[in-house]
């Protein structure tokens, strides 16, 4: 396999509404993030990614672009940005900046054109189809409620919007549209940055025909996934993107992209580099997901689990690169989520073992803010806690139609929101968490005077320390990066275990993923093998090993 810096670093995800006020005005900043990159080095990631800090009106958190080349004022100016980029690449930090551009906001200048008149030059950088029987062309349902078609009046046609009304589609089939964004990017390449995030890139493709989509269960609308969702030309125009931009320069680039399968994946990060360097994929995340998409408060299966992260490990070793995540600014906090955060000791125990659980995996690691301090989901009460436009539509449309009472459906968003993870980063136990001298964009979750990062600094057996200890291991040993991956005890409901071996070199990982606690079995060839890191006091006897709730130990032959 061959050998990358992008596969041997570590990815920290700061969404910076939520990151770091540096003027009181209750919003995270640039300038914040500047701030706390000394925090960054000290935890020892390689690189950040950013979360869109462009021009937005902020539908969605500034996931609605209106100018790719300026900085919305709240979070500063182009100096902020580079002075960030400076200070970070000074201390040896790498900056991957947010592409978004599957949609723009309806406020960029080229939809206030496209959406003008039927014969403006615009017009066909988005996509734009007549209505059929007095309704929408099609019965696609966006991502976040309702129909995916907004019918415009100006010209008598509706356009397509995958997510937002407020986030029209671009037309990735001119172009003249194509070389905009390749312009754009390049322009954001000789800025000095170090690689693009890409937002929902697995889209932007969509088959011409649209017809109706299968009824999405419990809804009134189709799925327009089998015609977008790696749709027809992606690879080509990613290949076209290659040519033009990506491969001019050294870059880290990560897809988004729902609806992979390890086969696509194997195209989209392909070893020969033809496309991006790599691809997050989503199937672990949809496995408590079900009937009414992800509204439910349903826990993981472990066995399923395990298969399908294998499937992922053996699918992909040799062939394309894995990204490694159980957090980001789209998910609920993992340790509620999978973990046990009903105590100090149970969290932190937890969160660790499950970090532990991604961290010793072949790929690249993403590590979400907060998460290196087990942040937790917060106590959010009615519907006006909620900031997020797919938690707020979603209540509206599902209660609405009485699928759900407000009081269930309140009950899946305090599991399952967004917005669980965009409550400030927890930095100190003064007011608002040290995030704001002012009043926060979002509630601060109140458990910050018990988990923040000041008194995770100041302990070595914080969850911090933890995460720092997984980073470095990982830097110390190309074992830890490049082996090749094998399941154990797939059965097992507690258990998740397995060996990576490269050369001579081989580990083993064992954690309990569960709150009872449970025993299993040593290979013989790791018997009396040095233990590399380990959560809580594991009791290993030859060949035997007993694991106390979360317990969890890496034996090592190096
Ligand atoms: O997310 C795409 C995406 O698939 C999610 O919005 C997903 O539908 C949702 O999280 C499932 O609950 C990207 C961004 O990460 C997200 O923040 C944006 O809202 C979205 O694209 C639109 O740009
Ligand atoms: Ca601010």
């Amino acid at each position: 396999m061959k050998q990358a810096w992008w596969k041997e670093s570590v990815v920290y995800q700061v969404y910076p509404r939520s990151f770091q006020d540096s003027n009181g005005d209750g919003i995270g900043d640039l300038a914040g993030v500047t701030s706390r990159l000394d925090y960054l080095k000290e935890l020892g990631v390689d690189v950040i990614w950013l979360s869109p800090f462009y021009r937005s009106p902020g539908g969605d958190n500034g996931y609605d672009i209106s100018d790719y080349r300026d900085i919305e004022p709240c979070f500063g100016t182009m100096e902020d940005f580079d002075r960030l980029l400076a200070e970070a690449h000074a201390r040896g930090l790498r900056i991957v900046i947010d592409l978004v551009v599957n949609h723009s906001s309806e406020e960029h200048p080229w939809f206030i054109e496209s959406r003008s008149s039927r014969d403006n030059p615009k017009r066909d950088y988005y996509i734009w189809r007549d209505g059929k029987a007095g309704g929408p062309p099609n019965n696609w349902g966006s991502n976040f409620s309702g129909s995916a078609w907004q019918y415009d009046e100006a010209t008598g046609q509706y356009y397509l919007h995958t997510f937002g009304t407020f986030q029209p589609d671009l037309n990735w089939d001119n172009p003249v549209l194509r070389e905009e964004i390749f312009d754009m990017m390049r322009w954001w390449c000789d800025k000095g940055i170090d690689g693009f995030r890409m937002d929902v890139i697995s889209m932007i493709s969509k088959a011409p025909e649209m017809p109706d989509g299968e009824l999405r269960p419990g809804s009134d609308y189709g799925s327009f996934a089998p015609y977008v969702v790696n749709g027809p030309n992606v690879h080509r125009y990613l290949q076209e993107m290659h040519e033009k931009v990506l491969g001019r320069y050294d870059l880290l680039t990560v897809g988004e992209c729902s609806g992979l399968t390890v086969d696509e994946a194997c195209q989209y990060a392909n070893e020969e580099g033809t496309e991006l360097t790599m691809a997050f994929q989503f199937e672990h995340m949809d496995l408590d997901g079900g009937e009414s998409f992800k509204w439910n408060t349903r826990k993981m299966d472990l066995v399923e689990m395990k298969a399908l992260l294998t499937k992922w490990q053996k699918g992909l070793d040799g062939r394309a690169w894995n990204s490694l995540y159980w957090c980001n600014h789209d998910q609920p906090r993992i340790v509620s989520r999978l973990g046990d955060d009903s105590s100090f000791a149970l969290r932190e125990k937890s969160a660790k073992a499950i970090a532990l659980t991604i961290h010793m995996m072949q790929g690249t690691p993403y590590v979400y803010e907060g998460e290196e301090l087990g942040m937790t989901n917060a106590p959010f009460e009615t519907l006006e806690d909620f900031r997020d436009v797919e938690s707020i539509n979603a209540y509206r449309e599902l209660v609405g139609s009485g699928r759900f009472t407000p009081e269930e459906m309140l009950g899946f968003l305090r599991y399952k929101s967004r917005d669980n993870s965009r409550t400030p980063m927890q930095w100190d136990s003064s007011e608002n968490a040290g995030f704001t001298t002012g009043k926060p964009w979002i509630m601060v979750n109140p458990n910050y005077k018990e988990i923040n990062a000041a008194e995770q600094l100041a302990r070595p057996d914080s969850v911090f320390h933890f995460y720092q200890e997984l980073i470095r291991l990982r830097h110390e040993h190309k074992l830890i990066v490049y082996g090749s991956y094998e399941l154990l005890l797939p059965e097992d409901r507690q258990i998740f275990a397995y060996t990576r071996s490269l050369g001579e070199q081989s580990l083993l990982c064992v954690v309990n993923l569960s709150g009872e606690a449970a025993e299993c079995e040593i290979p013989a060839q790791f018997a009396g093998a040095q233990t590399l890191i380990k959560v809580g006091e594991p009791g290993i006897n030859g060949t035997a090993a007993k694991l106390q709730p979360w317990d969890a130990f890496v034996l090592a032959i190096l």
